[in-house]
This record gives structure tokens, sequence and C-alpha cells, in this order.
């Protein structure tokens, strides 16, 4: 089968990882680019050797026989671009947060799909390694059945300086991190019922929060925290690494930090190192999040070809998007939000 053909809208910050990792990924190849900013066009252009260049989406999409486009703009820009996309009927990846409310998450999936296109939210953090060896071992049992659980992420890392959008919205945290550590909740423990959390803005110099406790209840039974900070100050920084705690009827998981994972199980206590690999186009300590790019990219390209549904579709990312909702309602009004009521 010849390599699918895609198109990449938005040449920003995170998309040149988007873009090597479309260079490693087996079946498909960006053939075509688009950004409304000349400079940021020719950078990647010229950095990935790729001439058919684009300011206006539209016209990328009318002009190129592309077999999917992935959407890598911020997160204002999504829903009118997912919307043109299913108007040409082309198979969509977008970014992550998925949009600007839940009630334009709807509209998105719901127009992909009436024009019965694939639509996969570009959610990566599950696709990290060391997430991927927790939730193998959960399901082989090891530690019986979970009750308990935590995933973490705190730090002090300076993420404004390659994103300073961040620093100029009204909610951050949870929008733009934490809709990972939920994701990575919900695809450990499962959906949600029930959601309570708390904010605080510690840094004065940005707009919003930057720092969330989050407390679940999944429908399997398992009570989980899910806890952000850009606030935290340890004594190596551990940006970008996510922590997991799980306790279960029969042992308990550990992932602490420089990715040593613990594993308590009835035949007793091992230890192993998931360190994520550092691709040749990686740099630390992105190397994480750069080699989930790549794995769910890659995942893209099988289902795409294969006709199954991505693990990160847009039906599948709605229910992370109200949990970050639900957060928000909750912080606001110091109350547990039920998710069904969101989700209807
Ligand atoms: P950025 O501002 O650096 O890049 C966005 C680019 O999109 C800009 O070059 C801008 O000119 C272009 N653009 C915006 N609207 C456009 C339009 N309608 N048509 C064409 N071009 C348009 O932003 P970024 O930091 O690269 O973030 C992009 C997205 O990636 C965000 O949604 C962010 O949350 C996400 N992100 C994800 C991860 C992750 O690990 N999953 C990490 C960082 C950023
Ligand atoms: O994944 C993200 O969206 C990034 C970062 C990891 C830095 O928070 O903004």
């Amino acid at each position: 089968m010849a390599d699918l053909r895609g198109g990449l809208i938005g040449c920003g910050f995170f998309a040149v990882n988007q873009m090597h990792g479309w260079r490693d990924a087996k079946g498909a190849k960006i053939v075509a680019i688009c950004d409304r900013d000349p400079e940021r066009l020719k950078i990647v252009g010229d950095q990935f050797g790729i001439e058919r260049r684009y300011a206006d989406a539209a016209e990328m999409m009318a002009k190129e026989a592309l077999d999917f486009v992935d959407i890598a703009t911020t997160v204002g820009s999504h829903r009118a671009l997912v919307e043109l996309a299913s108007s040409h009927r082309l198979p969509t990846i977008c970014q992550k947060p998925f949009a600007p409310s839940l009630e334009d998450a709807k509209a998105m999936v719901a127009a992909c799909g009436n024009a019965g296109v694939p639509l996969m939210v570009h959610e990566n953090f599950r696709w990290q390694s060391p997430i991927q060896t927790v939730k193998a071992i959960l399901d082989s049992g090891e530690i019986g059945t979970p009750f308990f659980g935590r995933i973490s992420f705190r730090s002090a890392y300076d993420v404004f300086s390659g994103q300073p959008y961040l620093a100029e919205g009204e909610r951050f945290i949870i929008e733009d991190l934490g809709i990972h550590i939920l994701d990575i909740a919900r695809f450990l423990f499962g959906d949600a019922t029930t959601l309570t959390a708390r904010t605080k803005r510690v840094n004065p110099r940005i707009r919003g929060e930057d720092v969330a406790t989050i407390l679940l209840d999944h429908l399997g039974g398992v009570t989980s925290v899910v806890d952000c900070s850009y606030a935290t100050r340890l004594p190596v920084e551990p940006f970008p690494e996510t922590f997991v705690e799980i306790d279960g009827s029969d042992g308990t998981l550990r992932l602490g930090q420089g990715y040593r994972l613990t594993v308590t199980g009835k035949e007793g206590t091992h230890e192993q190192d998931v360190a994520p690999p550092v691709l040749p186009w990686a740099s630390r300590p992105w190397h994480n999040i750069q080699e989930s790019v790549a794995a769910i990219q890659q995942h893209w390209v099988d289902c795409l070809k294969a006709g199954r549904e991505t693990s990160t579709s847009g039906a599948d990312n709605l229910k992370t998007f109200a949990l970050v909702e639900a957060a928000y309602a909750s912080a606001r009004h110091r109350q547990p939000v039920e998710l069904a009521d969101l989700l209807r």
C-alpha cells in the first residue's frame, strides 16, 4: 500500500516534534504544510524539506490530494479547522486541548461523525512507554484489583519560555497539562463518575491557575487523586515525568522519579528501569514526550490503514475533556460534579 499523504497545519513550537514523528512513521509522510506565519512556514519547510507550503488551510485542502490532516495549532482555531477538514471528508488529527469548550468538542465529534471520517485527538501522554508499562502490569493482574491511584505531575520548569501563551489564558494548568494527567487516570482506571477539585495560582506573573488537586471516583471502584503543579521546587527537577501510585488487593505499584518502577505482588517485589529511549532527534528532558509523539502518530497510521478506531478518538477524548470542564466547575463552586450531567 502507498504511503498515506498528510498535510500539517500549524508549524509552531510543538509541530517540530510532530514533523520528526512523521519522518519516522512507517506508512505515512507529510507532503504539504500550512501556517499563517510565513517565518514558521519557512523554518519548518526548510528543516524537513517540504516544498508545498500554504498560508491558508482551506487552500491546502482544496489543492492537495491528502489522505489526512494533522492540526497542530493552538486551541482557538481547532473547531474551525476540524470542521473545515470534515467538509473535505479528510481524516483528522487535532492537538489537545481538543476545544475551548465541551460544546465545541461535541460539535467537532459530530461534524466528523456526520462526514464519516476518523478524528483523533493528539493526546500523547498515555502513549509514553512508562505509562504503557504501568497499564500492562495493571492488566496482568499482578497487583490484584486496584482500589486507589495517584497520578502526579509537580514541577517548577519554565514552560512559559517555549509556550508564552500559557501565561496569558484565564485557564492554565488543568486545561494544558491536567488534561494529560486526567487522561492517564481514565486510561488506567476507566471512566469517572464524580469529580471534586481545588485550584490555586501561586505564580503572580501568570493569569491562570498553576496548582490543581482533583479527586475522582471511577466506575470500576477506584478512587484516584490527580495532582498537578508548576509551583513545586524540588531538589531534582522532574519535568516532564508523571508519577504513578497504585494500590491493589494483592500489591502495589510505584512509578517514581528517574523512571523507576517498583511492583510488589504476591511473589515479592521487583524493580525496573522504564526510562524511555532518547530518539535520534529527541533531547532531554523532552524525550519522554517526544517518544510518545512518534508512538501516537504510528498508531494513527496503523488504525487509518486498518479502519480501526484510535485509542484517543474524538469520542474518547470528550470524556477526558469533560473531566477538565468538571474540574473548573468543581473548583469554582467548591462542589463535586457528576460527569453524567456534562456528557449528556
Ligand atoms: P505555537 O503558537 O508555537 O504554534 C502554533 C502555530 O499555529 C503558529 O505558528 C501559528 O501561526 C499557527 N496557526 C494558528 N492558527 C492557524 C491557522 N488557522 N492556520 C494556520 N496556522 C495557524 O503553539 P504550540 O506550542 O506549538 O502548541 C500547539 C498545540 O500543541 C497546542 O494546542 C498545545 O496545547 C499543544 N501542545 C501539545 C504538547 C503535547 O505534549 N501534547 C506539547 C506542547 C504543545
Ligand atoms: O503537553 C503540553 O501540552 C505542554 C507541556 C507538557 C509543557 O505542559 O504544554
